[in-house]
């Protein structure tokens, strides 16, 4: 890519806001960096302004780009605004939900043509590998989770996007405070899925504080979906126990049952992402949130599920990775930062989320013609 300035210009932006964006951006092109960032100095647009913060700016009608495959975006913002990218081939109900183009995010300048030819807004990056297959593919895991990051962290900033990177109670260790882990304290993580995190947030951080990249990031506990298969985490026992519960009646658990461990329902992840995403910047103290829902055990959540099915077996064959990983992280989440700022609430508790659970698996078996307990 060449060295130069390029200017800040939001296509969703009238003239009157686009002349100042341009002003704004041409102000200071001294100590620019090697990939020619547009958005100096801090303050990109009038709406990242703290004095002059709407709370209904013009970018709540983005066009999204979203690396990784969850097309909740979708339903939000429409198939004419969103588009999905994966290097896999998607499953037939994301395939069909909406537009998908294969999109590989160490690859820098497809990401850019991306962009540029579909005037994205709005950049949401999923891609990563999680915690367990990371370790397995510490290499691998450092190419997606780190050089794939700073490209999209330069996609972003060079055309002044929103961009929102997930992270997790991965990107805390064994020694942050555990119960309950705070939005700030020690993170010393010891998995490099928890390293490439905290890389994340304070790349993202950075580039916010020192030329304004509107940079949002949300920890996640362990997400429970039934459309989600379990891939490669350490929380995917949490799928998993549903789908056996629902075949076979009997699930190996890897981790011990006393392992307590922050857990969502994927809609109120998805419900939180969106909020947070829409919500104006001058109600954001701070970059990176912590979101809670609720803390559950193997042996607590298999006892919930036993209220709709009694003869739920459950084993416990602790695997060591998985379980150095799940004690090295946060018993509890404090997300009290995030209930004060954008007003973050859960909907789920456990006993929602199983009852929903063992609702959706049912279902899903039954379409998929598979037997259901
Ligand atoms: C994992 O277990 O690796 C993920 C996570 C908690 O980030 N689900």
């Amino acid at each position: 890519m060449q060295p130069g300035v390029r200017a800040c210009v939001p296509t969703l932006l009238g003239q009157t806001t686009l002349s100042l964006i341009w002003r704004g951006c041409l102000s200071n092109v001294q100590n620019m960096p090697v990939r020619s960032f547009s958005c100096l100095p801090r303050k990109m647009s009038r709406w990242n302004s703290r004095d002059t913060c709407s709370p209904l700016p013009p970018q709540e009608n983005p066009r999204v780009l979203i690396t990784g495959d969850p097309s909740f975006f979708l339903k939000q913002y429409g198939t004419e605004n969103v588009i999905l990218s994966d290097i896999k081939k998607p499953p037939p109900n994301v395939y069909s939900s909406g537009p998908f183009v294969y999109a590989d995010v160490l690859d820098y300048k497809h990401l850019r043509e991306l962009i540029i030819n579909n005037r994205i807004t709005w950049l949401v990056h999923y891609s990563a590998l999680l915690s367990a297959v990371g370790e397995a593919n510490v290499a691998l895991a450092r190419k997606i989770n780190i050089t794939g990051l700073h490209n999209v962290l330069d996609l972003a900033l060079e055309h002044c996007l929103r961009l929102f990177v997930p992270s997790t109670i991965g990107a805390f260790g064994p020694s942050s405070p555990r119960d309950p882990a705070p939005d700030l304290c020690v993170q010393r993580p010891r998995t490099i899925y928890g390293v490439s995190k905290v890389h994340g947030e304070l790349m993202g951080e950075y580039l916010h504080h020192k030329y304004g990249l509107d940079f949002r990031c949300l920890r996640y506990p362990g997400v429970i979906s039934v459309n989600t298969p379990p891939g490669g985490g350490t929380t995917d026992y949490a799928v998993q126990i549903f789908h056996d519960a629902l075949s076979t009646g009997h699930h190996v658990c890897y981790l011990r049952p006393d392992t307590r461990l922050p857990m969502m329902h994927i809609s109120d992840c998805h419900r939180a992402t969106i909020e947070f995403m829409q919500s104006p910047e001058c109600q954001l103290s701070l970059r990176t949130y912590n979101i809670a829902a609720m803390s559950f055990t193997p042996e607590e959540v298999a006892q919930e599920i036993r209220k709709h099915l009694p003869h739920l077996k459950v084993t416990y064959n602790p695997d060591s990775v998985r379980q150095t990983i799940a004690d090295s992280w946060p018993i509890r989440f404090d997300d009290s930062n995030a209930r004060r700022d954008w007003g973050w609430a859960p909907a789920f508790g456990l006993e929602e989320l199983v009852a929903d659970m063992l609702r959706s698996v049912r279902e899903k078996r039954t379409d998929e013609g598979l037997p259901v307990r």
